[in-house]
């Protein structure tokens, strides 16, 4: 008798101990509720960006669709409390953001446009800068910082344009954008499409000035060589009447 009463309370601390273990393995292994399930342990990357050479992960998030699992060619999202992404052959689908062209609004036939431009890659890649002049003219040098060289007599389109293209080595990608130049016409140093009798004031005003002097204005060069001087009058002069070229005023 004592011996199956024994027998009895070895099986029921037995089948204790057993669904003691199940229920730590239900608390270990997962979490539901009406709204919510998640059928296996979650790890947390701690709201920070994580990343390796095929993928890239920035912060965990809420989920705030059903349960499943999503992906496309980038990436696959295998939903939980949280979401994390396990990247696939890892590849950008933007192209380079260009913030900026630096470029002179105005400028004499005679003279060289600076153009500067800016600009970021959200794939981490080096940037290739291609200047190309859609009117005529030339680019001078390559990279980020060139210079524009319209033809030194018109007709001039007005404006002229030029386009930049910017790609991407790490995506491929390239983005595009426009810019534009107006080219006045030599010897209209105030850039009102006449050469006249303002034109020759202006020379005068700054005659003997170079480039830095304290009332330096670059509109009275005519020349473009960085100083006011004989050779600006004598452009004028020779201009003196002729309209056309792109107002720039
Ligand atoms: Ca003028
Ligand atoms: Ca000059």
């Amino acid at each position: 008798m004592n011996s199956r009463i024994q027998r009895r309370r070895k099986l029921s601390v037995m089948i204790c101990l057993m669904l003691m273990a199940l229920c730590t393995r239900l608390y270990a292994g997962g979490q539901s509720s009406t709204n919510f399930q998640i059928p296996t342990d979650v790890v947390s990357g701690g709201g920070g960006d994580s990343g390796s050479a095929n993928y890239s992960t920035s912060h965990t998030t809420g989920q705030s669709t059903a349960i499943g699992e999503s992906s496309s060619a980038n990436f696959t999202n295998q939903a939980g409390f949280w979401y994390t992404f396990y990247g696939v052959g890892f590849s950008c689908e933007t192209g380079p953001a260009i913030g900026s062209i630096n470029v002179e609004g105005c400028l004499s036939e005679l003279c060289k446009s600076d153009l500067s431009a800016s600009a970021s890659d959200e794939c981490g890649g080096n940037l290739t800068y291609t200047w190309t002049p859609l009117n005529g003219g030339a680019i001078i040098g390559s990279g980020a910082v060139v210079q524009f060289d319209p033809p030194d007599a018109g007709p001039h389109p007005c404006p002229y344009q030029v386009q930049l293209t910017v790609t991407s080595d790490v995506s491929g990608l390239s983005s595009n954008q426009t810019v534009d130049i107006r080219i006045k016409m030599a010897g209209d140093v105030n850039g009102d499409g006449v050469v006249n009798l303002m034109d020759k004031l202006l020379v005068r005003q700054h005659f003997g000035q170079s480039a830095g002097d304290p009332n330096w204005d670059v509109r009275a060069d005519a020349t473009c060589d960085g100083v006011v001087n004989l050779m600006d009058k004598l452009k004028v002069r020779q201009q003196f009447g002729q309209t056309g070229g792109c107002a720039c005023q």
